[in-house]
């Protein structure tokens, strides 16, 4: 059994660095901290290590503080949660760091390159195979780590109203309610409080509004420069990408954000077309049936063609 590997690999070592995918999300938020929480009460020595800060919104759960951007030296074991391969954490030599790898993940691209590995694509997030590894090792925990995994689990499914949302996943959930996750004050937290500067950035991308091929591709734009005008951050544009697919003609919708160098494209889908299939044919994309990104080394106007070509291709 796997879990009684991972168990075994816990309780036979001391220092831990738990990562994730760069561009944190809720999934990776909350899985690292309900890990984090696990082995602190295991009396371990643990560092949460990620390319880039917590996104404020998540700054609501406990412990979120405890994250660092500094790399650690060294360590026992390195715990990688919600991240398909080692380049997608955004920092060098992860393999490096510590002798024994752990990958939990839900991404169908995940390449495996853990020591042990338990990749399960058909949940949710991985926020619910934690909750699984708990649940079945009889691990029981506090409210505040209830919050972190419904965080993860609400941030994946996008509220409950992507095609991963099952009765599965909901049971997982009400079992989370009851153990004290707080449900209304997450979801205010998560998708529906903004600082201003948030607001401003996105009323930015919104002007930017396109359609192409009869209205099947929607797409948003954002120009990295335009946060400095705002005075935003990165993180300030996330969830725009959702609205492209919310017009009624649309197959596949994108955000684009890009420097004069590269530009980085954020798919979805409106459920006929796998945009991980058109992401990976872009060299270091990939991602799920109906989210995926990628990212062309060129210029806005270059690499826009080169993914319509592609994307023109899968609507026929
Ligand atoms: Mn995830």
């Amino acid at each position: 059994m796997i879990w009684n590997d991972i168990e075994n690999v816990i309780k036979s070592n001391q220092r831990f660095v738990i990562s994730s995918h760069m561009s944190a999300d809720g999934d990776s938020i909350g899985s690292q901290l309900s890990f984090y929480w696990l082995l602190k009460s295991l009396g371990k020595d643990v560092i949460i290590f990620d390319k880039d800060p917590v996104p404020l919104k998540f700054r609501f759960l406990a412990n979120s503080d405890q994250f660092t951007t500094i790399k650690p030296d060294s360590a026992d074991v390195l715990v990688v949660l919600d991240c398909s391969n080692p380049a997608r954490m955004g920092w060098e030599n992860p393999e490096k760091l510590a002798s024994t790898v752990i990958d939990i993940d839900h991404h169908r691209d995940n390449s495996h390159f853990g020591h042990h590995n338990v990749v399960e694509t058909s949940a949710a997030a991985t926020g619910e195979i934690i909750y699984q590894f708990f649940t079945k090792t009889g691990v029981s925990f506090p409210p505040f780590v209830a919050e972190a995994l419904y965080a993860a689990i609400l941030s994946d499914t996008g509220g409950f109203r992507f095609s991963n949302t099952n009765s599965r996943v909901l049971r997982v959930c009400a079992d989370l309610a009851d153990k004290g996750a707080d449900c209304s004050k997450i979801y205010e937290q998560i998708y529906s409080t903004f600082p201003q500067r948030t607001l401003l950035l996105q009323s930015r991308i919104w002007s930017s509004l396109k359609f192409f091929a009869d209205g099947k591709i929607c797409i948003m734009e954002l120009p990295l420069k335009v946060l400095d005008e705002v005075g935003a951050v990165y993180s300030d544009s996330e969830g725009m990408v959702d609205h492209t697919i919310t017009a009624d003609s649309v197959e596949v919708g994108m955000m684009l954000k890009y420097s004069d160098e590269e530009t980085h494209f954020s798919l979805r889908s409106k459920g006929r077309i796998d945009v991980g299939k058109i992401a990976q044919k872009v060299p270091g994309g990939g991602g799920h049936y109906s989210a995926a990104g990628c990212t062309i080394k060129e210029p806005r106007d270059q690499a826009l063609t080169q993914i319509l070509a592609i994307i023109t291709q899968e609507l026929e």
